[in-house]
């Protein structure tokens, strides 16, 4: 799961950073084999689950990445391959970062990752985004032009949708594509979403269960969407091909902020009319969590 609260800081509230960009170093001779010992654990479980289910650019990025079951990825080394294939570097943070700082690495092509693992008894939950929710979620993607250029392009219009007083609608497209996004491939529906991509349940859930509505995605409806951030998504929105998001990268977010202003805002279990349907959820999983 990525990180439970996207905007402001929950956990790390009385962290202090000692840099601006409130980088830290890796520290990666620190790790225990306790440490290194989870990460396997849920390498190897994830590895196997997504065979079939993430899309061939996440498949084939890892293989490239010097990443292993055997021990958590160094990042001076993951940014090694990354920088030669597609400029970007992995940077250690101590987990959320301001908006601001966020946007700025972004820009960069610096990804920010946490330094830290989750606890061994903590497999399936987490507060903020860990190391492996950043690095085995989110770097394999990063091997691909079209996804380096979108993340960058994110991080630009971040500190303008800041200034715009839009950035509640700009993160919803984030979290639909580079965090939650699905992907049309010949075979069927895959994953491209980290946040997908690094959870054991939610990998089933997103393309298996009948809940979940899956509906193609269209930039100022994606915007008008309200998310989940403590659950399963109640939709997720569906590419056509990784280009698609080179397209985004390119465009001009500030006319359809513009056209949407005012509009009402949907609810994360919406059907509207105008949508492309792909698969109409039932709803069965989050209905039955509701209290009666
Ligand atoms: N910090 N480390 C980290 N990772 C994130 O995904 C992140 C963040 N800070 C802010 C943030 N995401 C979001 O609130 C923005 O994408 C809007
Ligand atoms: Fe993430």
């Amino acid at each position: 799961m990525p990180a439970d609260s996207k905007h402001g800081l929950a956990a790390g509230d009385a962290f202090r950073p000692e840099r601006a960009d409130w980088t830290i170093d890796q520290g990666w001779e620190h790790y225990t084999p306790q440490d290194h010992a989870t990460w396997k654990t849920l390498f190897e479980r994830q590895t196997k689950m997504l065979v079939g289910r993430a899309c061939d650019e996440f498949i084939e990025g890892m293989h490239r990445l010097p990443m292993g079951a055997d021990e958590i990825p160094d990042f001076r080394r993951l940014s090694d391959s990354l920088m030669r294939r597609t400029g970007w570097q992995i940077v250690a943070v101590p987990g959320l970062v301001p908006d601001e700082v966020f946007f700025d690495h972004l820009a960069h092509r610096r990804f920010p990752a946490g330094q830290f693992i989750r606890r061994p008894q903590e497999l399936d939950y987490l507060e903020e985004p860990d190391v492996f929710h950043d690095v085995f979620g989110h770097v394999p993607m990063l091997m691909n032009p079209a996804i380096a250029d979108y993340i960058q392009a994110y991080g630009e219009g971040g500190l303008r949708a800041q200034q715009l007083g839009v950035l509640d609608q700009l993160a919803r497209v984030y979290w639909y594509t580079v965090e939650f996004g699905l992907v049309r491939q010949e075979d069927g529906l895959r994953i491209y979403g980290a946040g997908i991509a690094s959870s054991f349940t939610e990998s089933v859930f997103a393309l298996d269960s009948p809940s979940p509505h899956r509906i193609g995605f269209d930039l100022a409806r994606v915007m008008r969407t309200r998310y989940r951030i403590d659950d399963f998504q109640e939709s997720y929105f569906v590419i056509d091909s990784l280009e698609q998001l080179l397209e985004l990268a390119r465009i001009d977010f500030a006319p359809v902020y513009a056209a949407i202003r005012g509009q009402a805002e949907h609810a994360p279990g919406t059907v509207l009319e105008s949508d492309r349907v792909i698969h109409r959820g039932i709803g069965s999983y989050h209905r039955a969590k509701r209290p009666a």
